[in-house]
């Protein structure tokens, strides 16, 4: 509003801003996915990309950094650095990117400088903090702003620059000496000059400082206040100054090397949010790279082969998209209409086959399972589930074998509320959900063995087969092997895959607690059969039974997935993180020191993480933060089975 882009500053509270446009996010008063605007300041155009800030939106975090050249850090002037605040700063200095911070609401009532600079030190541990603006007065008595770099005050939410208050001007020259000397450390020429005792040009600073600010050896620290207007302008000439500009962004090749860059260039976009639109179809935003994405052109798509023919191309500010003909080098912009396209893929010229590094998108941590809620939201659910999984990298829909369910994964409890509640809202799709079943599995732990006779005679034609057979333990994940050790035709060999079929059934569902078994294998050794009454259903029944028996007999219990957990929390939780990992069975395998952080790598049994998010938020006041990896499975310890069959059972018994 401010730079002029908008004729009138939206609002949160009537659901008017440009970036919360979504139904939820009005209601929720909160953003819930990435949004883009875009302005022009001083003949530059800034695409801004603005996330959510919930920890369960990290995916759109990685979209929006993977498209951008800076990122800035908003924090409250009155709470100060928050979790979220060291959250971000750590995530973002993991992926590389530049950042700025700028502290807003600085007219709040008890809204202070020092005391927010003071938090951000500690929220940001090795970042070379750096004012670049001064408040003039603050909190309800917040006048204006001091830009140090211009050496000029703003006063209000004028457009004019006014002259350096003198009540300042000790603070002033003091702040001005740390801006001067960071811009000189970031450049040997300028550090030699500055030691020299020389004075830098304005020139000169703003190039040492654009230089820090990319090497990320400088993180600028600006006020304002957005809804009065104080200090933005300011914010803006300087981010058009020192923010790496478009042409500075990158987009490596897995092979090491560049792509060529320039407008001439083959084109080269990175598609970063896809939305999926009842009226407008499919919409997908992209950033390009290299070349031009032009109105007619034909692209491919890092996820799909079939080369798409470009119809629609747009400008967009929120929800809103004006078409355009083109998107040139650095910009953002909107295609729609590409079917099969999703973000975070590359999107490229037809006749070039680019293959660049993608962002990596954090594994799930938070499931739900979904059942449709009556019989008419059954046929709608598969659909519309997996719509609204496409247009989030980080969701996923999974249908799990072992426990017959269907799976909602994302990254956080909020994200998988909220779509949830589009399932209702946009496509009218009644869901139950419930924490999902742990995905055990079935299997033996030594060789046993059986005989059985199955035999019917009572009227009618007869039935009878005798199966004798032993069950071995196999490696795990080898599955399933069926041997026959049937000499001298005891059984004929039309019977065995009868039995075969018999011992499959039971396999499915399971010997112990209704799981599949695996890992296993059977080997016929002997039996009996009867001129007449020997037939296919007679050995399908005596193979069921003799397994259920001979598996019994070999010990069959239960395996249960174990994951590698990498928890990353400060320092003084880790008592409490390790002490917790013992009782949720977990082996610690080590331990990093990470600047303030201690990183723990363990292995846990899923059943006993399945809501860790939860507990580890109030373990760590919300500061730590996990990735999970499913290893592989083991089997669960005796003392335990028992009570994962009583579970199971009582949950059928509800169904
Ligand atoms: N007093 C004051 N309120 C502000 C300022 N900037 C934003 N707000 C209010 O803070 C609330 C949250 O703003 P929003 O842009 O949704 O923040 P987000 O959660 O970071 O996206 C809204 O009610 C805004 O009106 C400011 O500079 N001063
Ligand atoms: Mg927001």
């Amino acid at each position: 509003y401010h730079s002029g882009a908008i004729p009138r500053m939206g609002d949160t509270a009537d659901g008017s801003t440009v970036c919360d446009f979504d139904e939820e996010e009005q209601a929720r008063g909160i953003s819930l996915s990435l949004a883009v605007a875009s302005l022009v300041h001083n003949g530059t155009k800034i695409n801004l990309v603005d996330t959510p800030g919930d920890p369960s939106f990290l995916g759109e975090v990685i979209s929006g950094v993977s498209v951008t050249e800076l990122t800035l850090i908003l924090v409250d002037a009155v709470a100060g650095a928050e979790v979220g605040t060291e959250l971000a700063w750590t995530r973002i200095q993991a992926e590389g990117q530049p950042v700025a911070i700028l502290v807003n609401k600085m007219d709040r009532e008890n809204a202070d400088w020092d005391r927010a600079l003071e938090s951000l030190g500690e929220a940001c541990p090795g970042a070379t903090l750096v004012p670049f603006h001064l408040p003039i007065g603050q909190a309800l008595d917040f006048r204006g702003i001091v830009d140090l770099a211009a050496e000029v005050a703003w006063m209000g939410d004028g457009g004019q620059t006014s002259e350096l208050p003198h009540d300042l001007s000790d603070e002033i020259e003091e702040a001005r000496m740390v801006l001067v000397e960071a811009a000189a450390e970031s450049d040997d020429e300028l550090m030699e000059k500055y030691l020299e005792g020389e004075d830098l040009s304005a020139a000169e600073v703003k190039k040492g400082l654009a230089a820090g600010v990319a090497g990320g050896t400088i993180v600028p620290v600006f006020v304002c206040s957005a809804t009065a207007g104080i200090g933005v302008h300011s914010l803006l000439d300087r981010l058009v100054e020192v923010a790496p500009g478009a042409d500075q962004a990158e987009l490596p090749l897995v092979d090491g090397g560049q792509p060529e860059s320039g407008a001439e260039a083959p084109a080269l976009a990175l598609t970063f949010r896809t939305i999926i639109d009842r009226y407008r179809g499919r919409i997908n935003y992209v950033r390009v790279f290299s070349g031009t994405l032009a109105k007619g052109g034909m692209v491919k798509c890092s996820g799909s082969p079939a080369a798409e023919p470009l119809v629609n191309l747009h400008a967009a500010q929120g929800n809103d998209l004006d078409n355009q003909d083109a998107i040139g080098p650095g910009d953002i912009g909107a295609v729609s209409k590409l079917t099969g396209v999703q973000s975070g893929q590359a999107l490229y010229d037809a006749d070039s086959e680019p293959d660049v590094v993608l962002p990596t998108y954090p594994n799930p941590l938070f499931s739900m399972a979904v059942a449709p809620a009556t019989q008419a939201d059954s046929a709608k659910l598969g659909q519309s589930l997996s719509q609204v999984a496409e247009e989030d990298p980080t969701l996923s829909i999974v249908n799990i074998p072992e426990t017959k369910q269907t799976v909602i994964q994302g990254v956080g409890e909020i994200q998988v509320d909220v779509a949830l509640k589009r399932l209702e809202s946009g496509f009218g799709v009644g869901v139950l959900a419930s924490t999902p079943k742990v995905p055990y599995m079935e299997t033996v732990t030594r060789v046993g063995q059986a005989q059985y006779r199955h035999k019917k005679q009572s009227g009618g034609a007869g039935q009878f087969a005798e199966v004798h057979m032993r069950v071995e333990p196999l490696d795990r994940g080898s599955g399933f092997e069926y041997e026959s050790e049937i000499y001298g035709g005891a059984i004929s060999s039309v019977y065995l895959p009868s039995i075969e079929k018999g011992v499959k059934q039971v396999m499915d569902e399971g010997v112990v607690a209704g799981f599949p078994a695996v890992d296993l294998k059977v080997v016929v050794f002997d039996g009996k059969e009867h001129s007449v009454d020997s037939k296919d259903i007679a050995f399908q029944i005596a193979g069921r039974e003799v397994f259920k028996m001979a598996a019994s007999e070999a010990g069959a219990t239960l395996l249960e997935p174990i994951y590698s957990m990498d928890i990353s929390v400060p320092e003084d939780c880790m008592g409490d993180i390790m002490g917790d990992l013992t009782n949720r069975r977990g082996r610690v395998l080590g331990m990093e020191q990470e600047t303030n952080r201690s990183v723990v790598k363990a292995e846990v049994p899923f059943a006993e993480i399945m809501r860790y998010g939860t507990d580890l938020r109030s373990m760590t006041q919300g500061r730590g933060t996990y990735e999970i990896d499913f290893l592989h499975y083991e089997e669960v310890p005796k003392h335990l089975v028992a009570k994962v069959i009583e579970g199971n059972k009582a949950e059928e018994e509800d169904e």
